[in-house]
């Protein structure tokens, strides 16, 4: 093993060898641990995180609707986009979350913990920053596995932590912008990250490492890419095959479609086959349906997807009953907004409103016929909603009362 003396150029040795070092950070002496790797490791990060939070929020405010930001009905396939999008970017940026921290990390552990004020701050300023991301990422994943190994509200404790990582990943692109442009234009510029770096201070690849710096980005992007190649074919017909890692196959389930609570799960299976079953709908002439009486109406068809938020799509052909056809015969109000409940007695998706867009799109349903069958009752049976760019958790199944409000 040659010296690290001998290793280091003198030019660097004074960012490097400090006659003090502690025995801690000897331990992290990889030359591949410098601000060039980290500046762009970091900036794939940010695109990523970027692009990952705007799809998120896009998909949040289709599922928790709000008044000053209406979402149209059209394209109807939106959602299915925004949120495969952000859970492929979100799964992409596993691997280059833990490269980048494995790149930083001396700087963690360097002692003392602050050499001045700004460092502390610095210091303190990592905790949304680093903790912020790695739970944005690791909730997200144990999401789309279906693990929960947490107590708290996942859809409220993902968005709220979302804007405090994005608050802290402004402030350090802010803190580190120059240094980091400086580092990516001029090879030269090899700073090391920890005190303990023997970084080579050269534009050559450090030759003693073997493992250069375009090895480990190339091997963090193909790490990333086979990550996304194998779990995007739960939404992306093209790739399904390839889909060897997505936790759910949207043709695997009753007639060939994937799902999510069954009807066992949500307590409805007496109550969707009881020959009790009515269809409720509120307005100025509440009326009440029996199935007989449903299947006299007049039913139209229509391709929509259902887009699960855990990031599995399918499209499908839907054929029921318009949601405005009905809503016209109860003399609701074009402009009425509907909300949709289901037989099952308690779950958090057991109701969904549609807006006044939605409600009057020709081709929001209550379908009563996936592919040409009739509906099983683990898809909604008698009858569920399928309306056009709707995240899958306001696709209501086991319907029985539509309010007009
Ligand atoms: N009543 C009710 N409807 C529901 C749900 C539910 O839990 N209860 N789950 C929703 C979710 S999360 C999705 S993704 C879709 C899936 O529809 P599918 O099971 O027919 O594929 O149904 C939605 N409809
Ligand atoms: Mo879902």
């Amino acid at each position: 093993m040659p010296q690290l003396d001998q290793l280091v150029p003198q030019r660097v040795r004074r960012y490097t060898t400090d006659p003090d070092l502690p025995l801690r950070q000897r331990a992290y002496q990889s030359t591949l641990r410098d601000e060039r790797l980290a500046a762009w490791l970091g900036s794939s990060l940010g695109i990523l995180f970027s692009i990952c939070f705007v799809t998120g929020l896009f998909s949040h405010i289709q599922q928790h609707p709000v008044s000053w930001f209406p979402v149209p009905a059209r394209p109807a396939g939106l959602y299915r986009v925004t949120q495969g999008v952000h859970v492929a970017t979100g799964i992409a940026s596993m691997p280059v979350l833990i490269a980048k921290l494995w790149v930083v990390w001396p700087r963690f552990v360097s002692f003392p913990p602050f050499k001045g004020l700004a460092l502390l701050v610095e210091r303190i300023s990592l905790f949304p920053l680093v903790g912020g991301g790695v739970f944005m990422v690791f909730s997200g994943i144990a999401n789309i596995d279906y693990w929960y190994p947490w107590r708290f509200g996942f859809t409220a404790a993902h968005y709220w932590i979302a804007w405090v990582t994005m608050g802290a990943i402004l402030a350090h692109i802010g803190a580190k912008w120059t240094v980091a442009r400086q580092s990516v234009r001029r090879p030269s510029r090899r700073v090391a990250l920890a005190g303990a770096d023997p970084a080579l201070g050269t534009d050559a690849e450090p030759a003693a490492a073997g493992f250069t710096r375009r090895h480990l980005l190339g091997a963090v992007a193909a790490t990333s890419g086979l990550l996304v190649a194998t779990t995007v074919g739960d939404t992306l017909r093209l790739l399904h095959r390839l889909a060897v890692l997505a936790p759910r196959d949207p043709t695997v389930g009753s007639q060939g479609r994937a799902i999510n609570r069954s009807a066992e799960n949500a307590g409805v299976l007496e109550s969707a086959r009881s020959e009790d079953y009515r269809l409720l709908v509120t307005g100025p002439t509440p009326m009440s349906f029996t199935l007989d009486q449903l299947r006299t109406l007049p039913t139209h068809t229509a391709v929509l997807p259902i887009s699960c938020v855990e990031g599995w799509s399918y499209s499908a052909t839907w054929t029921g009953i318009r949601v405005r056809d009905l809503m016209a015969m109860v003399g609701a109000p074009h402009d009425a907004h509907v909300r949709v409940e289901s037989l099952e007695t308690n779950g958090p998706y057991r109701i969904s409103t549609l807006d006044a867009d939605q409600a009057s799109d020709r081709d929001t349903l209550l379908a009563t016929h996936l592919d040409g069958q009739a509906l099983d009752v683990e898809h909604g049976y008698p009858c569920r909603l399928i309306g056009p760019d709707r995240p899958g958790v306001l696709q209501t199944k086991w319907v029985t009362r539509l309010v007009i409000t």
